[in-house]
């Protein structure tokens, strides 16, 4: 398994662990085999849904401190599929835990992706390129791991796997 299948069958289980939490909440019954199925669905997902790159690399990427770090969400989703009404999440896993972004740009630690809230409820349209994070203008990213998540699931304000589509990117500073 490579590290990009690895980050990503880890966040799989974090939502399959939260959609669990949820269906608990909801008594609606949980299917661990949609998850797997998002999770192993990636040459799909990235032709039609969010994509996330690393100096324009899917990456995994390794860098020296201090190299300039671009990151950049796209959306191209599908026709039948615009439009629609969705939960948008930009997370991030750093060396120091979980963090996820509100509004544009600000990050806010959480212990465990139990509190994470949508950056975001909005309609699926197409986004050529946005930029989450650039050393240039923000920091330098500090030595270690990240990987930084974007993805979109039905809109109900939680993260589960319903509809859920989702791109990772690794960087490793060193
Ligand atoms: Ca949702």
């Amino acid at each position: 398994m490579s590290t990009r299948q690895a980050n990503k069958s880890i966040f799989s289980l974090f939502v399959i662990i939260f959609s669990a939490w949820v269906g608990i909440l909801c008594g609606a019954p949980v299917s661990i085999s949609e998850a797997e199925i998002v999770a192993g669905d990636e040459t799909a997902y990235v032709k039609t849904g969010p994509d996330l790159k690393v100096n324009g690399s899917d990456g995994p990427v390794t860098l020296p401190y201090g190299s300039r770090v671009i990151i950049t969400a796209h959306v191209n989703p599908e026709s039948s599929e615009v439009g629609l009404m969705r939960d948008w999440w930009v997370v991030k896993h750093a060396p120091d835990g979980w963090y996820y972004m509100w509004g544009t740009g600000f990050w806010d630690y959480i212990p465990d992706l139990s509190y994470i809230e949508p950056t975001t409820q909005a309609g699926l349209g197409f986004i050529p390129s946005y930029t989450l994070f650039d050393s240039a203008t923000l920091y330098d990213l500090s030595k270690g791991t990240y990987t930084y998540y974007f993805g979109v699931d039905f809109c109900d304000g939680y993260l589960t796997d319903d509809d859920l589509e989702y791109d990772s990117v690794t960087i490793t500073i060193y």
